[in-house]
């Protein structure tokens, strides 16, 4: 059985929030019709306190898009976002949440960042989201959702990892697109793990 994992489709990555991909809100209607087609649909919310370690604002110095070292690993600095119960964290207005059977929330630890739907950066903790599907006998995911190369390729990636088939259906994503080249080898690694790259419907 296939399951479809929404990531991310939250206000503050939609035109008007705080981490804005460009043309976010364009995935909402084509997310809307792939619901109806799978039994099973996950969505995820990047759900973050506010002394989250991966706001440049916690980094006196730092800028937006720099990168810092947490622990001997690396981490981008991004603006506040998606600060758990405000409005920027609620999922775009104009997606169906009715389809979701479960709702994951990442990013809770102020001291580690969470990309995937599935564990931290660190993959050390584990958000269930694994065990939830294979207790319902889910084999493969579809990922669609914001941003492709951040949390939707984290997602793609841990999948794999953790033994799961799975595809990213890229007309319903949209990408941050920055380091400039940022997607293009991300989507390589995607290919490269052994993820199936969906170009269109
Ligand atoms: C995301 C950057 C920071 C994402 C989340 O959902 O792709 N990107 N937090
Ligand atoms: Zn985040």
């Amino acid at each position: 059985m296939e399951a479809l994992l929404v990531v991310d489709v939250q206000n503050d990555f939609c035109p008007g929030g705080a981490l804005p991909v460009p043309h976010g809100d364009e995935v909402v209607p084509v997310i809307n019709r792939l619901c109806t087609r799978f039994p099973v649909v996950v969505a995820s919310q990047d759900w973050h306190p506010e002394d989250h370690v991966s706001f440049a604002s916690n980094h006196p110095g730092k800028q937006v898009l720099d990168v810092v070292e947490v622990e001997g690993q690396p981490q981008v600095l991004w603006p506040d976002h998606c600060v758990a119960g405000s409005w920027g964290a609620d999922f775009h207005p104009g997606l169906e949440t009715r389809f979701f059977r479960m709702i994951i929330r990442k990013g809770t630890d102020p001291r580690v960042d969470s990309y995937s739907a599935f564990r931290d950066n660190r993959k050390d903790r584990v958000t269930g989201l694994a065990g939830f599907l294979r207790e319902l006998g889910v084999t493969a995911v579809t990922v669609v959702g914001l941003a492709t190369d951040y949390c939707v390729a984290a997602t793609a990636l841990d999948a794999v990892e953790l033994g799961f088939g799975a595809r990213v259906f890229l007309p319903a994503c949209r990408a941050v697109g920055a380091p400039p080249g940022h997607t293009e080898k991300t989507l390589e690694r995607l290919r490269q793990a052994g993820v199936t790259l969906i170009e269109n419907e």
